[in-house]
């Protein structure tokens, strides 16, 4: 039987470490690169975080497979066993120009079941954190379970990118719901708004792409405080590709579902 309680404890100790080094970093000059775009950032401090968890697992848990955003883990094509879904600074474009607003976000899930969720909010020292069954919490505060949000009070985030015209959604509805709903929110860093709509600060989350590190650790810790979390037509996430993210508050989500995304 896996100790998950036990690497709680072992992935806590180890972000704390990292979020260190990270703010570390601030006052020392950034190597930065484009990966497939000008805009698609990546930095020494990504690669250096990466590669810091990495050796902590290899070291740590030998058994268990890796799947990071910038490619230093392993070549993971199924979900068999244990596999530590990381995404070393999620928000990296903030990172680069604003230096808050981004995060480390990992994932834990064994046979593709999510055990345990990471969301650290450096800047602000706001951990969030789920273990599969448990609850979720914020700094070792339990997270209130999320209740019924109606259209007209909800605060989603979502990207101006999806609300013009782009080639993976028809924005029409998505443009109805920015009207009908209290406000709209983008934060540029996937997994702090999956952390705020479990937190309550948003009510919900879309985007037409995020990758399995964006949503691994997010998904566990809406689900846990009681959000519904979905691709845009409302099937479960593959957590070995690329999907269309919706996470919304329990009743939000069906109503979103049914009157904007299908
Ligand atoms: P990143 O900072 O780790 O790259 C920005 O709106 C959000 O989308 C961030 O969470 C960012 O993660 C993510 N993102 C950026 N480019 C992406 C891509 N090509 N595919 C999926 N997610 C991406
Ligand atoms: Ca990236
Ligand atoms: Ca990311
Ligand atoms: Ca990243």
């Amino acid at each position: 039987m896996t100790n998950w309680t036990k690497i709680d404890e072992t992935v806590k100790k180890w972000i704390q470490e990292a979020g260190t080094n990270i703010r570390a970093s601030f006052t020392r000059l950034l190597s930065i690169q484009a990966k497939s775009n000008p805009n698609d950032l990546v930095t020494n401090v990504d690669q250096e975080t990466e590669r810091f968890f990495i050796e902590q697992i290899r070291t740590e848990f030998p058994g268990h497979r890796i799947l990071g955003e910038e490619g230093q883990g392993d070549d993971v094509q199924s979900l068999e066993g244990i596999i530590w879904i990381i995404d070393p600074i999620d928000g990296t474009m903030n990172f680069v120009h604003q230096q808050r607003n981004f995060a480390i976000s990992i994932g834990i899930y064994e046979d593709g079941v999510g055990q345990l969720g990471y969301i650290y909010d450096i800047v602000h020292d706001e951990l969030y954190h789920a273990q599969k069954g448990q609850g979720a919490w914020m700094n070792d505060v339990p997270l209130e379970k999320l209740e019924k949000v109606p259209v007209e009070t909800a605060i989603i985030g979502i990207s101006s990118t999806w609300l013009v015209n782009n080639r993976h959604f028809d924005q029409t509805k998505l443009v109805q719901l920015a009207k009908d709903v209290r406000g709209t929110r983008s934060y540029g860093s996937a997994a702090l708004e999956l952390a705020y709509v479990a937190s309550g600060r948003l009510s919900a989350y879309i985007t037409m792409r995020n990758a399995p590190w964006d949503f691994a650790g997010g998904k566990m810790i809406v689900e846990e405080a009681g959000g519904i979390v979905s691709t845009v037509s409302g099937e479960g996430l593959n957590m070995l590709s690329v999907n269309p993210v919706f996470a919304a508050a329990p009743g939000l989500h069906e109503d979103i579902l049914k009157k904007y995304l299908t």
